[in-house]
Formats: C-alpha cells, sequence, structure tokens
C-alpha cells in the first residue's frame, strides 16, 4: 500500500463509495465484531471489536504504576498488586465505537470506516474507581477527572497521549471500573494490558486503555480527544454536543448462508428464529422490532430479561420465509423513547449513527440456493 502526499486529513467527507488506502489500513488494523458472533451472550475476548487509535504500547506487569493525582489532598501510585488487592467487581458490559455506523454515511467522513458491528458484550473485572478518588481526596473546586493512556501519536495536527476526561459526578458512578480482566483473563494487549478504564454505557472513546495517570482537575480538559473530536454537528461552525452515552441499537445473526462477497444470506422458505441482541447507553431497552421489507411495516420481537444493565439483552422472532427477495432489518426504542432512525443521522465526524441494520436475503427451495463456485 502506498502512501504518503496523497494521503487526505481525517474528516475529510469522500463522495466516493470506494474506501480509500489510508481507511483500509485502519480497517485491517481495527476489527469489528463477525454479526454471527450476536449468538453469545459474552463474546469470546477475540470476536470482541478494536479500536487503536495510535501504537498498542509494550508495557510490563511488573514495574507499571498508575499514578492518581492533580487537586487532591495526596497523590497515590500504585502498582497493578495494589489494584487488585481492592475490592474487585465483575460486569457483562456493551461497548460500541461512536464511529459505529460511519462508512454508510455518503459522503462519508474519513476515518474509522465501521459498518454496523463495532461492538463487543464482555465481562470485565475491575475496582472501582470511586474509592480510590476518596482515598486521594478529591478538594474544593474539582470539576473533571482527566485519564491518561500510555499511547502517543498524532491527530488533528495535535501530538497527544490519547486522553479524556470525565466530570466528577460521572467519575464517581458506583459502575465506573479501573478494569486489569476481561472474560476471567488478565487484559490482552490490544484491550489495554495491564488497565483500562470502564464507562459502563458511554460510548467506546470514554473507556480509556492502558491507563497511565489520572489527574483531578479544577477546570474543564481542553485536550483533542475531549474538546475536538467525538461531538455530533452538521457544520463546522457550531461546537456541537458532545458524545457520550450509546444511542439505542439493536443487530440481528443474518440467517441462512452467505455469499462469499457480497454478503447476500441464501434462506430455505419457511419458519427461521432470528436472533440478536439490543442495548442502549441512555435508557434500558424497552422494545425490539422486526421487518422483512427493508423497514415499512414493523413486528414485536421478544425480548429476554436484562442479564446486567448495562450489557445487551438477546431478542428473538419467527419469522416466516417467504420465497422471493427480502431486506431484513431490525430497530430498538428504550425506555427514555428514543428510538433507531430508518435513514442515517448526518454529521461531520460519522457519530451516533445508528440507522437500523439491513440484510438481504434471497428465499429460495434449496436447488436453487447454491452459491456460485469460489476460488479462494
Ligand atoms: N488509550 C486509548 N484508549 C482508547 C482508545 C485509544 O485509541 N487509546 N480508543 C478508544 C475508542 S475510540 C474505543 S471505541 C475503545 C475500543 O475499545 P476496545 O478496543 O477494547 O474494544 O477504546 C477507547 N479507548
Ligand atoms: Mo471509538
Amino acid at each position: 500500500m502506498e502512501k504518503g502526499s496523497r494521503s487526505l486529513p481525517a474528516g475529510t467527507l469522500i463522495e466516493s463509495p470506494e474506501i480509500t488506502p489510508d481507511e483500509l489500513q485502519l480497517a485491517v488494523r481495527n476489527h469489528s465484531m463477525p454479526l454471527e458472533a450476536l449468538r453469545y451472550d459474552i463474546t469470546p475476548v477475540g470476536m470482541h471489536y478494536l479500536l487503536i487509535h495510535f501504537d498498542i504500547p509494550a508495557l510490563d506487569m511488573a514495574t507499571y504504576t498508575l499514578s492518581i493525582g492533580g487537586h487532591v489532598r495526596r497523590s497515590l501510585s500504585l502498582s497493578l498488586d495494589d489494584l487488585m488487592a481492592r475490592p474487585a467487581t465483575t460486569i457483562a458490559v456493551t461497548l460500541e465505537c461512536a464511529g459505529n455506523g460511519r462508512a454508510r454515511l455518503a459522503p462519508r467522513p474519513l476515518s474509522q470506516p465501521w459498518l454496523s458491528e463495532a461492538v463487543g458484550n464482555a465481562e470485565w473485572t475491575g475496582t472501582p474507581l470511586r474509592h480510590l478518588l476518596d482515598e486521594a481526596g478529591i478538594r474544593e473546586g474539582a470539576v473533571e477527572v482527566v485519564f491518561t493512556g500510555h499511547d502517543r501519536g498524532v491527530q488533528g495536527e495535535v501530538e497527544q497521549l490519547y486522553e479524556r476526561s470525565l466530570g466528577i459526578a460521572d467519575a464517581m458512578r458506583d459502575e465506573v471500573l479501573l478494569a486489569y480482566a476481561v472474560n476471567g483473563r488478565p487484559l490482552p494487549p490490544q484491550h489495554g494490558f495491564p488497565l483500562r478504564l470502564l464507562v459502563p454505557g458511554w460510548y467506546g472513546m470514554a473507556h480509556v486503555k492502558w491507563l497511565r495517570s489520572i489527574t483531578i482537575t479544577d477546570r474543564p480538559f481542553e485536550g483533542y480527544q475531549q474538546a475536538s473530536a467525538y461531538h455530533f454537528r452538521t457544520t463546522a461552525r457550531v461546537a456541537g454536543a458532545p458524545v457520550q452515552r450509546m444511542r439505542p441499537r439493536a443487530l440481528m445473526v443474518p440467517p441462512g448462508v452467505p455469499d462469499f462477497m457480497s454478503r447476500t444470506r441464501f434462506v430455505e422458505p419457511g419458519v427461521h428464529v432470528i436472533v440478536g441482541r439490543a442495548w442502549s447507553g441512555e435508557a434500558p431497552v424497552a422494545r425490539v422490532e422486526f421487518s422483512d421489507d427493508g423497514g415499512q411495516t414493523w413486528a414485536a420481537a421478544s425480548l429476554d430479561p436484562a442479564t446486567s444493565p448495562y450489557a445487551w439483552r438477546r431478542w428473538t422472532f419467527r419469522w416466516d420465509a417467504r420465497l422471493g427477495e427480502h431486506e431484513l432489518c431490525v430497530r430498538a426504542t428504550d425506555a427514555a423513547g428514543s428510538s433507531q432512525p430508518v435513514e442515517q443521522n448526518w454529521n461531520l465526524e460519522g457519530v451516533e449513527n445508528n440507522a437500523v441494520q439491513r440484510v438481504r436475503v434471497i428465499v429460495g427451495r434449496p436447488e436453487q440456493q447454491q452459491p456460485p463456485a469460489d476460488s479462494l
């Protein structure tokens, strides 16, 4: 892949449906979750989506320390053993990249070109951040907590460590963890080894990996990933609303078998139980609906009980597949009343794009549905 002067800056609007070499480079480093992994309540670690802005740092567990300082009464310096000796909590948390759906926009903002499956639901183990902040003693006048990663790079022409902040009240919530294990094992390098932040309910960018320091500040943090990136705006003239909690979304395991290139599905006629998962970071999922005519008509799916307040919920729909071509769609609505649009909500960064999933299906008799022979 030749790089160099032809690279365009992130955020450039691309009219062509063709993926650029720079997007391909990001897409092979960062991967989404195969849709068939929606079958598992807990996503196997290697199938969980991955997003890394710069490079994966190489950190040594033996010498690792986390420092907590800034606007506090006493600064703390903690080894991984110190952190693991503290009270531990394990929770299932659905994580989704704020840019999920970006590649379906037209024009498309240049960045990681996600389709619809930048998501995963893992069981994270760690110690609640709140106790550590209490121990450090937040001083009068503190407004934010800044989380700094070990990974460094350049974005928006700014050299930076990956950093994000939370307001004090958000940082003090019970479910916010400093996590050192996922699905019962130490974090793998790509997911933040040895320690990452977990902010259940929020889009992925808040969950800072490879934590190096936590700084309590007496003014709002103005770092690139906080003040410039991750805002919903349709024009550069406004600041826009900061991206925070996940908008509702439902996804299905595509039924039948796929065509190798197009991923069109071949399905036998008759009743199929369509399975999927639905989540929202804003309020519990209240309803999931299914459509086999591209979103013109909808029918209620059945929703399993929630297994964790921060994890996706399984849903099923008994679909009677009739001969012909269909476009399957699913949409979630949460208890706060927000739902998924049928069309994309276009914006400059391609964030919060929770338009409904569309799956093209051809229902035929088995002898008619032989996919063409492919040579790999
Ligand atoms: N230090 C650091 N933390 C980070 C990132 C990063 O590039 N560096 N990417 C963020 C983004 S945008 C997302 S979507 C999630 C992805 O988490 P995962 O790769 O464990 O799924 O990590 C977040 N935390
Ligand atoms: Mo992300």
